[in-house]
């Protein structure tokens, strides 16, 4: 492929609500470019970037997937994303590779709840973006109303550089109103086009329009707005540099139309890539760490090597393929570099472009580019990777815990063997899964994001790996801690016959606010435990921690203080110092008052307002807390924060209630401490399945 300068490389995330028409978008897109030969569609499951056959079979994305174009002589990286909430972590993945974001939004259904998620991320990272409304094709599509709705959510900055022509059955082109032009397509899913003049009837709109656009630019820049009002208007070059320069500081968001399925619009649109979205180098400083100091990285193809690792895949024919964006410099498909995030050396297994599951052989990865390698060996999702020496570190991605999990039984046995080993290739694409073995029970528990998510996992387990497994019930994910403090000693001695074992600590407990985790602090002093057993007693804790007293669960927020204890010349070990803090933890715990934790979610619905009054009912039977309400337009926005626990049930409720017209999403916030009777129904649970045990004496 020809080598593109970083002024004429674009990189972008397609990103929206699920089903707007992003992977048809990118469809249109590729065919446009002559990347596909035909025009692909998500109902077929020939698209490029919908090729997982999870994907296919739901006709959904799952996951971030990159590709590319040539178009003008600019190259774009694509990279389109899931919109449904239990994936969208990879959504959020993908943005750290862009320098823009092109948001789709459906010209029938207007925003949605996943629209406002995806924009509260590009808000967070402030990237440029551009609109596209989309289907413009469809029953009751109306360009207007949409764009209204959009100005609701997003503010005035949304502006129209585009009118559709027609809409519904009669959707044929768009207007330009940039250069005051139609542009007609046929409609036969060709994609071809013919520019004409704005028709008689559409002229005095696409004036009024035109002048909109025109004070818009001159109002995010002090110097254009003198010009426009000394002159009343600005010439071609100022209004096009005026208006690139306004959609790069986000004080202007381009709105385009379009129908995927008609192919109607594509070319346009790939034009204001090129016209109005920033190259990487346009783009500005990339906010790092070098050497521990915090630094504004050059977009420089002469600077040190420096790349985030946005995603993993687990491909069964290469093996790992991590992709990254490169941030600075240039590196060479055999070069070793260093994962800064892990402080460890790695050889690049080739570099190459992903064009969907295609691997097109990349010479070099240079500064802006978005680019592929396989066969690292401990390099994850998130990582730095940066020349050797030169200490560069990207800020982390932060993926989310776990919130649900489910029992899993295989249903052949003898198969468990072979999820241990998915269970490595599967968290390695997905770090916000976790398949673990129950350590009193003995079950398989996979955990994730949300019902979806889980399913679609063990679909994999069968679809890869030839494994088939019997879901259980959701479990949840349920933490313990304590409220008191506690000053105990936990002494572990068996010194009958042989070499006999002696360990013997005190320690004091106490907790820590909530998210605080686990410290471990060392205050012995004179030797009263010699110093290379002080670690013993810290892992002792460690591993005890993993099971609270009450009801099995991990214990966190909370601190260990070790202040004294005694040892034996011979019989002191490791082994046994570990046992002793383990004895003295649990002791300790159990005189601290200890308490349950569960995870409560942040839940927003969106409703059109004659639900409501239903809705808030329905989340106050469920221990919610409504937090805030807002009006959009014609919807509710209901925001509320609910223990997980009660929420298993919520989606077919909500249908109900709303006939099909509410939506909701939610994620985890935090943890909480869990009402008495609850608490006493998640031990008796446990007792039940056997994850506490009656003490075990000495
Ligand atoms: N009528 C119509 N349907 C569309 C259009 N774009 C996408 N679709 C359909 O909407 C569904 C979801 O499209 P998809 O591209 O998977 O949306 P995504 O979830 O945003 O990637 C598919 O059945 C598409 O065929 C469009 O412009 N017009
Ligand atoms: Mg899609």
């Amino acid at each position: 492929m020809k080598d593109y300068a970083v002024d004429r490389i674009r990189n972008l995330a397609l990103i929206g609500h699920g089903s707007s028409g992003k992977t048809s978008l990118a469809a249109a897109w590729l065919f446009a470019t002559g990347v596909t030969s035909r025009l692909t569609r998500v109902d077929k499951g020939n698209t490029v970037t919908d090729y997982d056959p999870d994907e296919i079979e739901r006709q959904i994305s799952i996951n971030s997937t990159p590709c590319f174009l040539e178009w003008k002589d600019h190259k774009a990286n694509l990279i389109d994303t899931p919109g449904y909430s239990n994936f969208l972590w990879d959504t959020r993945a993908a943005l750290r590779a862009v320098d823009a974001a092109a948001v789709v939004v459906c010209g029938v259904a207007g925003v949605e709840v996943g629209t406002e998620k995806v924009w509260e991320m590009i808000e967070e990272l402030q990237l440029p973006r551009l609109i596209i409304i989309n289907k413009l094709d469809r029953e009751n599509a109306n360009f207007r109303r949409t764009l209204e709705a959009v100005q609701q959510f997003f503010g005035r900055q949304a502006v129209p550089v585009q009118l559709p022509i027609g809409e519904e059955k009669n959707f044929s082109g768009i207007i330009d109103l940039v250069a005051k032009k139609a542009v007609v397509f046929e409609k036969d899913e060709s994609g071809k086009f013919k520019e004409e003049p704005v028709p008689a009837a559409l002229k005095d709109d696409v004036e009024k329009r035109h002048r909109e656009l025109v004070e818009m630019v001159a109002e995010s820049d002090e110097a254009l707005m003198e010009k426009y009002l000394d002159r009343g208007e600005l010439t071609p070059e100022e209004f096009q540099q005026g208006l690139k320069r306004a959609i790069l500081k986000r004080q202007l968001f381009p709105v385009f139309a379009a129908s995927a399925l008609l192919n109607i619009g594509a070319q346009p649109i790939l034009d204001g890539f090129i016209e109005y979205l920033p190259s990487p180098a346009a783009r500005g400083d990339i906010a790092a760490q070098v050497k521990g100091a915090d630094q504004a990285l050059k977009p420089s193809p002469d600077g040190p090597f420096g790349a985030l690792v946005v995603k993993t895949i687990s491909d069964p024919y290469t093996g790992r393929i991590s992709i990254m964006r490169v941030f600075t410099g240039r590196v060479n498909p055999d070069a070793t570099v260093t994962n800064t995030s892990q402080d460890t050396d790695e050889k690049l297994g080739g570099l190459f472009f992903l064009q969907g599951k295609e691997q097109v052989p990349a010479g070099q990865a240079k500064v802006g580019d978005i680019v592929a390698t396989a066969k690292l060996k401990a390099t994850a999702t998130g990582d730095s990777l940066s020349a050797k020496g030169s200490g560069i570190v990207f800020p982390p991605i932060h993926f989310p815990e776990p919130s649900i999990s489910f029992a899993i039984e295989p249903k052949t046995r003898g198969d468990e063997d072979r999820i241990s080993q998915a269970t490595h290739r599967i968290t390695d694409e997905d770090p916000t899964v976790r398949i673990e073995r129950d350590a009193d029970t003995g079950q398989l528990l996979i955990s994730g994001n949300g019902e979806l998510h889980v399913r679609i996992i063990t679909e994999k387990l069968r679809k890869r790996y030839n494994v088939e497994v019997d879901l259980k019930p959701p479990k949840i994910s349920y933490k313990e801690t304590v409220k008191g403090r506690s000053d105990v000693q936990g002494r572990h001695k068996k010194q009958t016959g042989g070499r006999g074992q002696f360990g013997d600590v005190w320690i004091k407990m106490e907790p820590l606010p909530r998210g605080g985790d686990f410290e471990f602090e060392d205050k012995i002093f004179g030797g009263a435990i010699p110093r290379n057993f002080i670690p013993s007693v810290e892992k002792g804790i460690l591993e005890a921690r993993k099971k609270g007293v009450l009801a099995g669960y991990p214990v966190v927020d909370f601190k260990v203080t070790l202040y004294d204890g005694s040892y034996h010349e011979v019989d002191s070990s490791d082994i046994a110092f570990k046992i002793a803090a383990s004895k003295a933890f649990k002791k300790a715990m159990q005189e601290a008052k200890p308490t349950i934790l569960e995870p409560v979610m942040n839940v927003e619905v969106y409703t059109p307002e004659a639900f409501m009054g239903d809705i808030m009912g329905n989340l106050n039977g469920r221990r919610g807390r409504v937090q805030g309400m807002e009006q959009k337009g014609n919807m509710r926005i209901l925001k509320a924060q609910v223990p997980m626990s009660e929420m298993l049930d919520f989606e077919p409720n909500l249908t109900s209630i709303t006939g099909g017209r509410g939506s909701f999403l939610m994620e985890f916030s935090h943890y909480e401490e869990a009402p008495a009777h609850i608490q006493q129904k998640v031990i008796a649970e446990a007792v039940k399945e056997g994850r506490v045990k009656p003490e075990e004496e000495d």
